[in-house]
């Protein structure tokens, strides 16, 4: 009876140390697991060391204002742990800071202005861009925040291959942008540098993470995505060959059609001059300012920065103005008092289009020429 006692105890014993044996194993093929293959969804659940930064698309395709802030232009992201995001997918990988130079880019495009363009066909071509004309890479950290300002009175037309063309060259591009329509209220002249910096504060009060703000011509496409639309150490001037001007730059100084400047670039030279109303100059006061300030204006290689502009007359309402070839004299004695710093203007409208936002603005008027006499 004693023995049978014992071999039941045992056997028992046996049985239980078999058992640890077992989960001892099981234990230990977890913590293996953990570490080779830490994407596997099961094992990631247990792993709370990383604390890495995701994406701020992470759980949808919605975009989220708490995106995260932006070094300048070549800077290292922010340290990985300053932002961390409540939203994040325990099933989701660390994402990486973007390339400098994306390998998705393919060069050279072909432009055309012949085929019929709709809204609707541009925005059946991007639905991966957001309410507002936002976007951010799903596949990486953005390096900035780009606000895409363009000056803008009934220019609909143009503005239809302007997103055609331009959403998913900048998708390929991988920057987190924003498209902004700075229109112009009512049929007073118009005043293109004055819109602009408008759009510089609307952008601003939209998302305050923009770091970067580039200024572009409603009618002007790129025609090699490897310029890169983004803010670069020195101010920057894109357009440099258009085919209108033979696809050479016209002139040394020359910074019109699209540039574009980091939020400290831009508040160092006191935004744009408010004062030029109607067509031409303003582009040179923006020039002097930048050298005046001590810059200097960085360009792509001329092979790369080639525009087509979409053919057009002069508009209503925008002629010339005879004012352009003495104010651009005096750009040193107006640039601290007319700018940024003395903008004034009514918010009429600001709207969420699918493809872009539409801010319109009503900017007053030029001041009454003095007649002699
Ligand atoms: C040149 C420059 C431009 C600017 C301008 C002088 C090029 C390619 N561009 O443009 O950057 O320096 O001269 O002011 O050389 N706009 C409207 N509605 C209007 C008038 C203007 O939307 O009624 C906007 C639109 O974005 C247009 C831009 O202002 O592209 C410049 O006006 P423009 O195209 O008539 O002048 P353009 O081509 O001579
Ligand atoms: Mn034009």
């Amino acid at each position: 009876m004693t023995r049978l006692l014992l071999g039941v105890t045992l056997e028992r014993i046996c049985k239980a140390v078999l058992l640890l044996c077992l989960l001892h194993f099981v234990i230990i093929m977890i913590l293996y697991f953990d570490v080779y293959a830490q994407h596997l969804d099961f094992f990631s659940r247990f792993n709370t060391r990383n604390t890495s930064r995701l994406h701020p698309f992470s759980n949808s395709s919605r975009p989220n204002s708490t995106a995260p802030s932006y070094g300048p232009a070549g800077a290292e992201p922010p340290s990985p742990s300053t932002k961390p995001n409540t939203n994040r997918s325990v099933t989701e990988k660390p994402l990486q800071p973007c390339q400098e130079v994306p390998s998705g880019l393919v060069g050279r495009l072909l432009i055309e202005f012949s085929s019929p363009m709709s809204m609707e066909r541009v925005q059946r071509e991007n639905p991966d861009v957001s309410l507002g004309g936002k976007y951010t890479p799903p596949d990486c950290l953005p390096r900035q925040k780009v606000a895409i300002l363009i000056p803008f009175r009934h220019r609909e037309h143009h503005l239809k291959y302007w997103l055609h063309y331009l959403h998913p060259i900048l998708r390929r591009q991988k920057v987190a942008y924003g498209i902004y329509i700075i229109n112009q209220y009512g049929e007073d002249t118009f005043n293109r540098a004055k819109l602009l910096n408008v759009g510089f504060l609307e952008a601003l009060k939209d998302d305050e993470e923009y770091d970067c703000f580039i200024f572009s011509d409603v009618d002007l496409i790129p025609m090699d995505d490897r310029n890169l639309y983004r803010c670069y150490e020195q101010p920057r001037h894109f357009a440099v060959g258009m085919d209108k001007f033979g696809f050479r730059l016209p002139y040394a100084g020359y910074f019109g059609g699209v540039s574009g400047l980091s939020k400290s670039q831009f508040l160092k030279i006191n935004g744009f001059p408010n004062e030029y109303w109607g067509w031409g100059g303003e582009d040179d006061d923006i020039f002097n300012r930048i050298s005046l300030n001590g810059m200097k204006v960085s360009r792509p290689d001329i092979r790369i920065g080639r525009y087509r502009m979409i053919k057009h007359e002069r508009d209503k309402h925008n002629e010339p103005n005879p004012q352009r070839f003495t104010k651009i004299q005096n750009t040193k004695m107006t640039m601290k008092r007319d700018g940024i710093s003395s903008l004034q203007y009514r918010l009429v409208e600001v709207s969420r289009q699918p493809m872009y936002t539409n801010i319109t603005v009503e900017i007053g008027r030029p001041p009454p020429r003095l007649v002699r006499g």
